[in-house]
């Protein structure tokens, strides 16, 4: 009998099709809308110490490329409830929740990650995620943090020596040419897992009637289909590099773009962008189609993991 629950970090998923962070906004109700459409496990929205407002309006837009929408591009900027607010929130979200819930952590600092490494001690995830990737707001340092191997290491150290034994996953971008180098340093300091990847860019569009950009912070982060091959190529070179698990996203939005990123090494497979255009049971639909995949070709969802790599 075909099965698609997947074992990741000790908490197991009914199907391996999550919610990545930052498609979801308001906690709880958002979230649980991707479980009841069907998602095998959700990711909350990266949550900061402080409370933020965001960017400008628009935050969230679809990128048409030849008159077909190929991506969106959002420049939220960490909208959110900060720590305080957001702990009663997340206990919420997961005592509601009938798959397991990854919560989503963003420090602009070593200290920040820290300050929100406690707060989870109450929270008590399944699974943390360290979001070291923004590409809409900078660091102390003007860069975003996580884009050096030595900076995402040193992150992941300060952070587990918090959590104990709570699994920790390293969300990297793929705006950096080493990101394997960065996934080594990661798993070094402890790491679980890795989230590969983060939107690409950022990148802008411009309306030529307006004359002006579209996005309210004028440039943001690209996804959708228009980045699946950055994000398969990102896989890659992380399962090349480590041994830990990895969460595989970026354009995923049929079946077919799913076994891609399994074989290039994805344990997880995140579908965010894809909600825009299907809405929240894509998640469904993906499960229902893995199914006969997996059926018609005799194979396992594990068998599938890293299949590009040994073929
Ligand atoms: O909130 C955002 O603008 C945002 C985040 Br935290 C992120 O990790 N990736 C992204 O594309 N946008």
């Amino acid at each position: 009998m075909v099965s698609l629950a997947t074992d990741y970090c000790g908490a197991t998923f009914p199907n391996p099709f999550i919610l990545p962070s930052g498609i979801a906004q308001n906690i709880p109700e958002d979230h649980l809308r991707a479980e009841a459409g069907g998602a095998g496990g959700i990711t909350a929205k990266s949550l900061t110490p402080e409370p933020r407002e965001g960017n400008p309006m628009p935050r969230v837009i679809q990128v048409r490329i030849d008159g077909k929408p190929l991506g969106i591009m959002n420049s939220v900027g960490l909208k959110g409830p900060g720590l305080l607010k957001g702990i009663p929130l997340l206990k919420d979200l997961i005592k509601r929740s009938r798959v397991p819930v990854i919560v989503s952590i963003f420090g602009a600092s070593i200290s920040d990650f820290q300050i929100l490494a406690e707060g989870m001690t109450a929270v008590k995830p399944r699974i943390l995620e360290l979001n070291l990737s923004c590409p809409n707001v900078s660091s102390e340092f003007g860069e975003p943090l996580g884009m050096g191997a030595k900076t995402a290491g040193t992150v992941v150290a300060a952070v587990k020596k918090i959590v104990g034994k709570m699994p920790v996953i390293a969300k990297l971008s793929p705006n950096y040419p080493g990101i394997g180098e960065i996934a080594r340093s990661c798993e070094a300091e402890g790491a679980d897992g890795i989230v590969a990847i983060n939107t690409v860019g950022p990148g802008m569009v411009i309306d030529i009637r307006k004359r002006k950009p579209v996005l309210g912070a004028k440039s943001g982060g690209v996804s959708g289909s228009i980045i699946k091959p950055v994000a398969i190529r990102c896989v890659w070179d992380v399962y090349e590099a480590v041994k830990i698990p990895i969460i595989g996203m970026g354009g995923v939005t049929t079946v077919e773009d799913a076994v891609e990123m399994m074989m290039a090494g994805a344990t997880l497979v995140g579908v965010g962008s894809a909600t825009y255009v299907k809405g929240m049971t894509v998640y469904s639909e993906l499960a229902e189609g893995m199914t006969q995949y997996l059926r018609e070709n005799k194979i396992t969802l594990s068998e599938l993991v890293g299949w590009a790599h040994r073929a």
